[in-house]
């Protein structure tokens, strides 16, 4: 993570340099209307599915298939949401990736990246992105609260993602949906039980997502039971060569 972190700030650093945030405004999607993933998750399946070409943890998970022909696909088996990995270094994604097929589909998308500085939201907002990710582990409590702030202003909803009891200090009743990432960043290990566990501390009007690690219908079933609302899943999907082709099952 900690690598990822001084690479992403490198990035931004080079961006900034070639497009300023005034360009970035200056765009066709930067004042689009936004959907609200909060109230897809309400009303549709409540998974959302990832477009994710490889990952530090996996390697190349599909490479061979094109963004637009699966989120197509996931937004007609009945996604509440697309997220997808913009990171080029770590998960081969691009901002193309969202640009590309923001006006194809309407459901709401999730810009997934390492978001460590304010010009990244003008860049989400500039690509079509509904939703951000934060993650606790990347960011301080304050920094959260003043990204929430700032995704406000800009339309964008806020998608908190947390993996220990230290990291419930950086909720904060202005998030939209609380993540709990089922996979530890650090060592890569999966445990739905320690999720649950977590979910269980949050206020009990909390949107929550579990993320990662939902490999079978029988770790869905098990997490909806014990309260979920929303399912963050991308491998399961992508490892097939029609990854949508998962999600009818
Ligand atoms: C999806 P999986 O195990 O279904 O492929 O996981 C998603 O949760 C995972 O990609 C993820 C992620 C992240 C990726 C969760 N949090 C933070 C990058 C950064």
């Amino acid at each position: 993570l900690d690598k990822i972190i001084s690479r992403k700030k490198e990035e931004v650093h080079f961006s900034k340099a070639n497009i300023s945030v005034d360009q970035l405004k200056n765009s066709a999607f930067f004042d689009r209307e936004t959907q609200s993933l909060k109230t897809s998750i309400q009303e549709k399946s409540g998974i959302i599915a990832e477009f994710k070409r490889q990952s530090p943890s996996k390697g190349i998970i599909n490479d061979n298939v094109s963004p637009l022909e699966v989120v197509s696909a996931y937004e007609n088996f009945g996604a509440s949401g697309i997220s997808i990995l913009t990171d080029a270094d770590f998960f081969g994604g691009s901002r193309e990736d969202i640009l590309n097929v923001r006006d194809q589909i309407t459901t709401p998308i999730l810009r997934k990246d390492f978001m460590i500085d304010e010009y990244q939201f003008y860049e989400a907002k500039n690509m079509g992105a509904d939703v951000i990710l934060l993650i606790a582990a990347c960011l301080s409590p304050t920094q959260v609260l003043e990204f929430t702030d700032l995704s406000h202003e800009l339309g964008l909803e806020v998608l908190l993602e947390i993996h220990t009891e230290e990291e419930l200090k950086h909720y904060h009743s202005t998030i939209d949906l609380v993540g709990i990432n089922n996979r530890n960043l650090k060592d890569f290990k999966v445990d739905l039980q320690h999720s649950v566990t977590l979910k269980n501390q949050l206020p009990k009007e909390t949107l929550s997502i579990a993320e990662s690690g939902i490999y079978s219908i029988e770790d869905f079933i098990y997490l909806k039971e014990k309260g979920f609302d929303g399912f963050l899943m991308g491998e399961y999907f992508m490892k097939n060569k029609n990854p949508a082709k998962a999600f009818e099952e």
